[in-house]
């Protein structure tokens, strides 16, 4: 499995070295798509998803080079802090990182483009298997857009199989495809812990992650969604994280399990 793993490190250093779309998503089998549609709009997708707004998810933000190149996204959980991956900040300076807020469209100059001025990487992260995948940027600016609430140890409630999540992204609409131009969403279920370890073995750790996906593939983040949202309950309880390809039968995308790290989070907004 690790071979085959698809490390989205790989998407970020493209990102940010060369603004190209890499190919790094392992090539899978792909099920018959399940369309969830849940907004009635036709003709789009995250992989298997519709259009969505900033004015109805206005805590959703994407991650972006200095030339403007969206390569992660992340999540507004207090007016100048953002939750996104530690892969997707891990190596960079915060001179070199723009967050975008209020822009459903990628190629319009809609909204907010904020600079960075600190950013915080988990400390014991290495690589998105180990877990730890969390990183939160302080802003130079207050946003005007409303934050989410994110879960914590209270929350667990919130990580019951079944749990109908929302995923948002700006990423790619299958696996090594092209990017968005739009903002997309999807309605994912969570896995079991144990349907998750079945698909990725030792390197699915269900203190650290948690899955979501339908048994039958279809819909998932893909490259470029990295770092942004996982929503249930109206709380940010996952964080874009990993998968083996996108949307592929029996193997749902992993998240970071956000309530596992909520103290630090906090530490980080109070700080
Ligand atoms: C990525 O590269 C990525 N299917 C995010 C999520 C998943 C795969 C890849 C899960 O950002």
């Amino acid at each position: 499995m690790a071979a085959t793993l698809h490390r989205l490190r790989s998407w970020l250093g493209a990102a940010l070295v060369a603004a190209t779309l890499p190919m790094a998503c392992v090539s899978v089998a792909e099920a018959a798509p399940t369309p969830p549609t849940t907004d009635g709009e036709v003709g789009a997708q995250i992989v298997g998803g519709t259009r969505a707004s900033t004015s109805t998810y206005p805590f959703v933000v994407y991650l972006a080079t200095s030339s403007g190149f969206q390569y992660c996204g992340g999540t507004l959980v207090a007016p100048n802090k953002v939750v996104t991956a530690a892969h997707c900040t891990v190596g960079d300076s915060a001179s070199a990182v723009r967050v975008v807020a209020g822009r459903d469209d990628k190629n319009s100059t809609a909204g907010t483009v904020a600079r960075v001025t600190r950013i915080w990487i988990h400390p014991s992260y290495t690589d998105v298997t180990r877990g730890y995948d969390v990183s939160v940027l302080t802003l130079d600016r207050n946003l005007s857009q409303t934050p989410i609430a994110f879960a914590t140890s209270a929350d667990s409630a919130l990580y019951a199989a079944g749990t109908s999540s929302t995923i948002l992204g700006w990423g790619t609409t299958s696996s090594g495809g092209s990017a968005s131009r739009y903002l997309l969403k999807a309605t994912v279920p969570l896995t079991s812990s144990s349907t998750c370890s079945s698909a990725y073995g030792s390197d699915f750790n269900a203190t650290h992650m948690v899955c979501a996906g339908y048994a039958q593939g279809g819909t998932d983040t893909c490259q470029g969604d990295s770092g942004g949202p996982l929503v249930a309950g109206g709380k940010l309880i996952g964080i874009t994280s990993w998968g083996e390809g996108c949307a592929a039968a029996g193997y749902p995308g992993v998240y970071s399990r956000v309530s596992t790290y909520a103290t630090q989070i906090q530490q980080q907004i109070s700080s």
